[in-house]
């Protein structure tokens, strides 16, 4: 779920400030800014073999606290530039430049780079489309052809430098391919996710000022072909400022064909295979991805070009251990969003890695589908999120156990925190016990992993982001801006300027100021809740909007949702605040239950009682709904929003952000059979 921070702010401020003074609420004074209720005293240290050959070290914390900029500096020259940079960091809060004067393209250090290492018949990716069998591999050579002849195209239709362009496609191999293209040339892409409606394209467009479009006739999505087209049809009639459409032909169903539209196989295929790279200023824009608000315009958010490419790259080889010779590393993201952008494409092409990528769903034709991949291709690091862990929990352990999977050295997790259950069941079910699970904390924002285990050097906690990764200063501030000592909760800051953050909002300094700079004097405000644990670890809370004000107690959804979560029969919860007489807000508990647990008539009781017994009687729920869906965003974050409505039997609110918009449907008709106790 995005946010609207400044809305944060004053919610939060309203929540702190005007405590209900109920019985057994502690003066203000010395009311915590977030309650840490939770203890986990499971370790995973890494194996010993993974640590002794591991990429990175406990001697790069040492290294990056002794001179930031000098670390940093010593990453960017893990990549090739044309024009080394003159400065590391040139920081006019908050405004940054990273890397200044230097020049580089990022295509050529994608992929021509490692062709030139005679690496060309190295597999960049594997790419497996949803219906079986259906599958391509793309080397480093194949990319490199394919790259130029895209940017070929893309200059044939006028594109040049800094000009945008929007990409709507499926998780085909000419989407990273246009990324690529339009990199090489200088020109701008902006990304829209293959699920958002037409109003949501035109709007972004519009926004961005984009004058191409590139899409696909459809994808292939739970078995079917569906079409894109029609809805850029729609998108295009809005924006005049769009001249032409590139269109892959992927499903072969029937388009509507308008004079500015032309077929991918028509116009790049005619191309020549060559390009020369031309070098861009370490500053110039690389992308622009839009983050959607609860409320408002989406936020276009702004990465460059040096910066972004370094600690993507960087991160990449830190937290997932990679070795480009023998690992095949899969992110299941879509590459319409940042994890897909900096972790499909630009990350691990950086980096000279071989990926998979796959078009569909996980369910799709069976739910197995995931682990006959990692079977298929050997995967060694697969990174996903906790709502697709959640989800494998649910339908079982039995389906994983039908492949082999002995090939995967390292997990990672990004999007929500990662309850320590699932974090538990991904390790054992999916890691056979052996593999490192690294929940890497990071916003489109952030552009790249900000907290994170490193998996030969941390002894990790499920459940906890651990520390902020060499030469990033996060913290866990109260509402000063203090630090808070350990066992302490609060906000999410970061203190100082890292290579790959967000330069500005697309055409809106002043919405950067106020979003992310104005809430703590001269601190990063990610709009997150926070803990420091007596060892001094993060551990993330939530979005502090979500934040539940209990008999003067401020309490994260994390802990709540970890807790339910930690009860043999629970998937997957969902818990909001909703007010409540007597304590203010009183916590409300949505729960799916596993496929093998039955839905008996003391299964509210039960909960209750096992979140009373696991965080204490404060963070007891006043009510549990057994729901067979919980609205989600379509990447796959839990929107909070709508179940406070549910919660406070309000109209249910818009809707239109959500995957499936029917799941509200189905929560509703579950409600007369809510339990409600005491
Ligand atoms: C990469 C991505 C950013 C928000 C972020 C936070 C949540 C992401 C997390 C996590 C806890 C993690 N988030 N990773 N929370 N632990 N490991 O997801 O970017 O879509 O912009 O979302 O996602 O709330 O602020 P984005």
């Amino acid at each position: 779920m995005k946010w609207d921070t400044s809305k944060a702010d004053k919610q939060y401020e309203k929540e702190c400030v005007v405590a209900p003074e109920t019985p057994g609420s502690e003066p203000r004074e010395t009311q915590e800014t977030l309650s840490n209720l939770l203890h986990e005293t499971r370790r995973f240290a890494p194996p010993a073999e993974l640590a002794a050959a591991a990429n990175v070290t406990a001697q790069a914390y040492t290294e990056a606290e002794a001179d930031r900029l000098a670390f940093w500096e010593k990453q960017a020259d893990r990549l090739s530039w044309s024009t080394r940079w003159n400065t590391a960091l040139d920081w006019n809060p908050p405004f940054a430049k990273w890397f200044v004067g230097g020049e580089l393209n990022v295509a050529y250090n994608c992929v021509d780079r490692h062709v030139e290492a005679g690496l060309g018949e190295k597999v960049a990716y594997h790419w497996e489309g949803e219906p079986e069998g259906d599958s391509r591999t793309i080397t480093y050579a194949d990319l490199q052809r394919e790259v130029a002849k895209a940017a070929n195209a893309l200059t044939e239709l006028g594109v040049g430098k800094g000009d945008r362009v929007a990409v709507y496609m499926p998780m085909i191999p000419e989407l990273p391919i246009t990324m690529l293209a339009c990199a090489r040339i200088g020109a701008i892409h902006s990304v829209v996710f293959g699920g958002f409606s037409a109003s949501a394209l035109s709007g972004r467009i519009k926004d961005a000022d984009a004058k191409v479009v590139v899409t696909a006739d459809g994808g292939y999505r739970r078995g079917a072909p569906s079409a894109l087209k029609p809805t850029v049809d729609e998108a295009v009639k809005e924006c005049p400022g769009i001249e032409r459409v590139l269109v892959v032909r992927r499903t072969g169903q029937e388009v509507d064909w308008t004079d500015k539209d032309v077929w991918w196989h028509d116009l790049v295929d005619r191309q020549s295979a060559e390009h020369a790279p031309v070098p861009h200023d370490a500053e110039h824009p690389l992308y622009i991805l839009y983050t959607s608000g609860t409320t408002g315009k989406p936020k276009g958010i702004l990465h460059t070009t040096g910066g972004y490419l370094t600690q993507t790259a960087y991160t990449h080889h830190a937290v997932f251990d990679l070795k480009p010779e023998n690992d095949i590393y899969w992110c299941t993201a879509d590459i319409g969003w940042v994890t897909g952008h900096s972790y499909i494409v630009y990350g691990p092409l950086a980096n000279g890695a071989t990926s998979v990528i796959y078009e569909g769903t996980p369910d799709t034709p069976h739910r197995g589908r995931f682990w006959e991949i990692v079977q298929k291709y050997k995967v060694t690091i697969l990174y996903t999120a906790p709502t697709a862990i959640r989800t494998f929990m649910k339908w079982g352990d039995d389906i994983p156990a039908k492949y082999d999977m002995s090939s995967l050295r390292i997990l990672g997790s990004v999007g929500e925190p990662i309850n320590p259950e699932a974090y538990v069941w991904y390790r054992e079910h999916i890691g056979g016990n052996r593999t490192p699970v690294v929940d890497t904390w990071w916003q489109t924002e952030t552009g790249a992993v900000m907290i994170s285990p490193l998996p030969g050097v941390t002894s990790a906690k499920p459940g906890a982001a651990m520390r902020p990764l060499p030469g990033i200063t996060a913290d866990v501030v109260d509402d000063q801006g203090e630090s808070v000592p350990n066992g302490g909760g609060g906000f999410l800051a970061i203190r100082d300027p890292w290579p790959s953050m967000l330069r500005t909002i697309w055409g809106d300094d002043q919405r950067y100021i106020d979003t992310y700079w104005s809430r703590f004097e001269g601190m990063y405000f990610a709009g997150d809740g926070a803990k420091r644990d007596e060892d001094g670890d993060i551990w993330l809370l939530g979005r502090v909007d979500d934040v539940m004000l209990v008999s003067g107690h401020n309490i994260s959804t994390t802990e709540v949702e970890s807790a339910l979560v930690s009860h043999p029969k629970v998937a997957e919860a969902a818990v909001v605040g909703a007010t409540d007489p007597v304590t203010g807000q009183a916590i409300v508990s949505f729960v799916i239950l596993r496929g093998s647990a039955e839905e008996g008539a003391d299964i509210a009781a039960e909960l209750r009682n096992h979140v009373a017994r696991t965080l204490g009687p404060i963070a007891k729920p006043r009510q549990i709904l057994v729901v067979p869906e919980l609205p989600k965003t379509r990447s796959g974050k839990i929107m909070r929003r709508l179940l406070r409505d549910v919660a406070e039997n309000r109209s249910i609110g818009d809707v239109t952000t959500l995957a499936d918009s029917t799941v509200m449907n189905l929560i509703s008709e579950k409600l007369p059979s809510a339990k409600s106790e005491d």
